[in-house]
């Protein structure tokens, strides 16, 4: 820690070490994954989904840093060698401009065009505050985006609140969605990648297993772009808010079945 604010640096990933010097550490995340040095590890088995159909009303909010949902559900996830059951705390996403490279993983150095972040937290815990003092109180769940040449009809009430939330702190209703809705149909994700990182902003703590989707998720280009309306609180626009890929530092990369 120091005198710096995140006010002065945040906009700088490569300052954020000034800011938390958790974001400096070893095991930090985004990661590029290079395929062929991933390790198929047969304890990687599909993950179980609970809960993910229940279809709930909440708010969408321009965060200053992302677009986030609240997930008022109790929907779960375990097995896939997770160490215990997981439950689904907020939603948010990484995007690039106008449709252009935008997620923070990348797989044999592809960045896609947007990349989703369900954040899950040990089911015993209250809050992501006390998850993160866990080295593994957090599971994130991360699929990538592809363009398509027609829309994607499940996304419309993400894609319709985005021109009500574009100032920071902006906030309004999001028609009723479901968690299922938004990722492929689950015969499509057992191919995944799994490793153990961070959290991709200061405070950057190392409390996060992470799981990457191989399927990714189809929008049109019109869709994609429409995150693209949001602002960034000083008024410039939200674009690009991913963080580059951090060193691996000898960690493995594993890679499920089959
Ligand atoms: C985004 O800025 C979210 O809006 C943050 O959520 C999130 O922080 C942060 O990304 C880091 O999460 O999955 N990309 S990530 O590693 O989930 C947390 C809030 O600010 C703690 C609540
Ligand atoms: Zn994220």
């Amino acid at each position: 820690q120091s005198q710096f604010t995140c006010d002065h640096l945040c906009n700088v990933p490569e300052n954020w070490n000034h800011v938390n010097s958790a974001c400096g550490g070893q095991k930090q995340s985004p990661i590029n994954i290079v395929t062929r040095k991933t390790f198929k590890d047969d304890r990687l088995t599909p993950l179980k989904f609970q809960n993910y159909e229940e279809i709930f009303g909440s708010t969408i909010i321009n965060n200053g840093h992302s677009a986030q949902v609240q997930i008022p559900t109790v929907s779960t996830i375990s097995r896939g060698d997770l160490p215990d059951e997981y439950k689904a705390v907020q939603f948010h996403l990484h995007w690039g401009a106008n449709g252009g490279p935008g997620s923070e993983h990348t797989i044999d150095g592809e960045q896609y065009p947007m990349e989703l972040h369900i954040v899950h937290m040990k089911k015993a815990y209250s809050d992501l505050t006390t998850a993160l003092r866990d080295t593994e109180g957090v599971a994130v769940l991360g699929f990538f985006y592809e363009v398509s040449s027609s829309s994607n009809r499940k996304y419309e009430p993400i894609i319709s609140a985005l021109q009500n939330i574009q100032a920071t702190n902006g906030n309004t209703s999001l028609s009723p969605i479901s968690l299922a809705q938004l990722i492929p149909s689950e015969k499509n994700l057992t191919a995944y990648y799994r490793y153990k990182g961070s959290l991709t902003t200061p405070g950057c703590t190392e409390s996060v297993i992470w799981t990457l989707f191989e399927n990714p998720i189809p929008l049109s280009i019109e869709q994609l772009q429409a995150f693209s309306k949001l602002q960034f609180n000083d008024g410039k626009q939200m674009t690009g808010n991913f963080r580059p890929v951090q060193p691996l530092n000898g960690r493995k990369v594993y890679r499920s079945g089959s």
